[in-house]
Order: structure tokens, then C-alpha cells, then sequence
């Protein structure tokens, strides 16, 4: 028993310590790879691949996992911020293996990767992110996604959808467009990502967060369409705030939550002093087609805008 658990423990190091050699992406890639930006710019923290011990059925094969049952992919949104899945596999096998799983997407939907190939020990699991691009003339319905190993195959179907037919949780900036004063030049900070539905901190600098493009500069200003004439009066701002980046260094201070009434801004709620990760401003309803935070200033020396998510209720 000792014995195997050595064998695990250094197969383990080695897919973790060499994951480019270890696993490798072919195909077409709607974002580039993140990158570390420089310190001055903001931090980063990115953890595409995870292998980790799994559950083995001890069926003897490579069996293909998926985060979720399906896969909800609204139209209209920018390509800048795809739907996302985790995609991967399990070795069921009896050895140590490089294992590889396909990926098939029906046109014209596409996604990020064709292939994944890694380095798997037994009962050992690996998820990445898969991003799947819907262009804009796709017609709504169900397409499907395949992930192949050599003797399994798992489908998951995509629903395409407009964003007025997601179940957006209450959520009314859901996958609507977004427009930004500035765009920071690492691509991995979208405007878009603040209406994407992720309002967590940990995938910071892999395109769920939107970072400025003005270092000491202010305003900021980053908008959502409503889609419509909406009634709000509540808006959750969430800026970077992990462990390693907290809000009270990293994070947005102070801010104007404005309101589109008749084409005009109106501010419906102000935040001063803020060092917390998340703030939810109530206000008095306003009928509105689009909500605005205009960022006033950051805490810290970085002075740089970050802002994970925005929700309007
Ligand atoms: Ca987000
Ligand atoms: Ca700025």
C-alpha cells in the first residue's frame, strides 16, 4: 500500500509540476490565454487545468466528465465572453496513462479546445474550461457538444437562447450589453465579463472581470442595457477581493450607481469608503433602460477600476 501511494504521489507531481507538456489544445481559441499581467496593472490569479484524485468506478476505461447536465448559451453576447463549461475525464484504468478525449460541437457553434490529451494516473481526474462561441446569426434551439474518449462518449446539449429567455435569477444585467470607458490592453479583462454571471473573485485575470485601461485616472464609467424599460432599485457591485488581492488594497472605493431615465444618467445611489468585496445599494424604484457605475476611486496605489460583476434588480 505504501508503495502505491508513492507511485500516486509521484505520478500526481508530475502531471501538476509539467502541465503544458502534460496536456496540450489544438483548435480554434475565441480568447487568448490569460497572462500575468505586470504588478503595476493588477494582480492575477489563474488555474485553467486541475488534476485531482477522483472517484474510480473501476470500470477499466477513460470515462469524459462535464461540470453541468447542459450547457446554456445566450446569442447576442460579446464573443468576448463566451459561455463557459468545465470538461474533462476520469481514468477508471488499472495504469497510469496519457489519455486523450475529444470534442465535437455542431456547427455553427464552436469551442476552445478540439482535444484534451494529459498525463492521468488511476482514479485521478482532470477538468479545464471549455468556452463555446455562438455567432450571431445562430437560430435558437439545441445543439450538441460530444466529449469522446476511446470507448465513451458523454453529450451535452447547448441551449441557445436570447438573453430574454434566460433564467436570470432576478438578475436584469444577465448577459446584456455592456460598454465601457476603456478597455485595459490584456484582453483577459472584458467589459462584458461583468454582466457574465460570475461574480467570484478566483477567476480574476481569465476574462470574468472587468479591469480599466486608465491607471490614476477617473472616472470610469461601465454601462448595461437593460434590454428594455425595466423597473430597478437595487444594484450588486462585486470588485476583486480574494485572500492574496482583497478589496480593502485591490478593490473599488468609491462609486455612483446612475440610472437611464429618458436618455438621461440619473444617480440613484452613491458608495464612499468601501473596502468590501460586495455592495448592494437599495434605491427607489426607477423605470430604466440601462444602469451605470461611475468608479470615483480604488483603494491602493494601483488606482486601476476592478470590477467582477454588477447585478441590477
Ligand atoms: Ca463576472
Ligand atoms: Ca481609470
Amino acid at each position: 500500500m505504501r508503495l502505491l501511494s508513492a507511485a500516486l504521489a509521484v505520478a500526481a507531481v508530475t502531471a501538476l509540476a509539467a502541465p503544458s507538456a502534460a496536456w496540450a489544445l489544438r483548435g480554434p481559441s475565441p480568447t487568448p490565454s490569460p497572462a500575468v499581467q505586470p504588478p503595476e496593472q493588477g494582480p492575477a490569479s489563474v488555474s485553467a487545468v486541475t488534476i485531482k484524485p477522483g472517484t474510480s468506478k473501476g470500470t477499466g476505461r477513460l470515462t469524459p466528465v462535464a461540470g453541468s447536465g447542459e450547457l446554456i448559451a445566450p446569442l447576442g453576447v460579446d464573443p468576448a465572453c463566451p459561455a463557459r463549461i468545465q470538461v474533462g475525464m476520469r481514468s477508471d484504468t488499472k495504469k497510469p496513462a496519457y489519455a486523450d478525449m475529444s470534442v465535437e460541437i455542431d456547427a455553427p457553434l464552436t469551442a476552445s479546445r478540439t482535444m484534451v490529451t494529459s498525463y492521468l494516473p488511476p482514479g485521478y481526474e482532470l477538468t479545464a474550461p471549455l468556452l463555446v462561441a455562438v455567432p450571431p446569426a445562430t437560430p435558437e434551439g439545441t445543439y450538441g457538444l460530444r466529449l469522446r474518449t476511446p470507448h465513451r462518449t458523454l453529450s451535452v446539449p447547448v441551449q441557445v437562447v436570447t438573453p430574454d429567455k434566460l433564467d436570470n435569477g432576478g438578475n436584469l444585467a444577465l448577459r446584456r450589453q455592456v460598454t465601457a470607458s476603456s478597455q485595459h490592453v490584456n484582453a483577459n479583462y472584458p467589459p462584458c465579463s461583468v454582466a457574465d454571471g460570475d461574480s467570484g473573485s478566483n477567476g480574476w485575470a481569465g476574462g470574468n472581470g472587468w479591469n480599466d485601461a486608465t491607471a490614476r485616472t477617473w472616472p470610469d464609467t461601465v454601462a448595461i442595457a437593460l434590454g428594455g424599460v425595466k423597473q430597478v432599485s437595487r444594484v450588486d457591485l462585486y470588485t476583486l477581493n480574494t485572500e492574496r488581492y482583497p478589496a480593502s488594497t485591490y478593490g473599488l472605493r468609491d462609486w455612483d450607481v446612475q440610472a437611464g431615465v429618458n436618455g438621461q444618467w440619473q444617480t440613484v445611489a452613491q458608495v464612499r469608503g468601501n473596502t468590501a468585496g460586495s455592495v448592494r445599494s437599495d434605491f427607489a424604484p426607477v423605470t430604466a433602460d440601462a444602469v451605470r457605475v461611475v468608479a470615483l476611486a480604488s483603494n491602493g496605489a494601483n488606482d486601476y477600476t476592478r470590477i467582477v460583476e454588477v447585478e441590477v434588480r
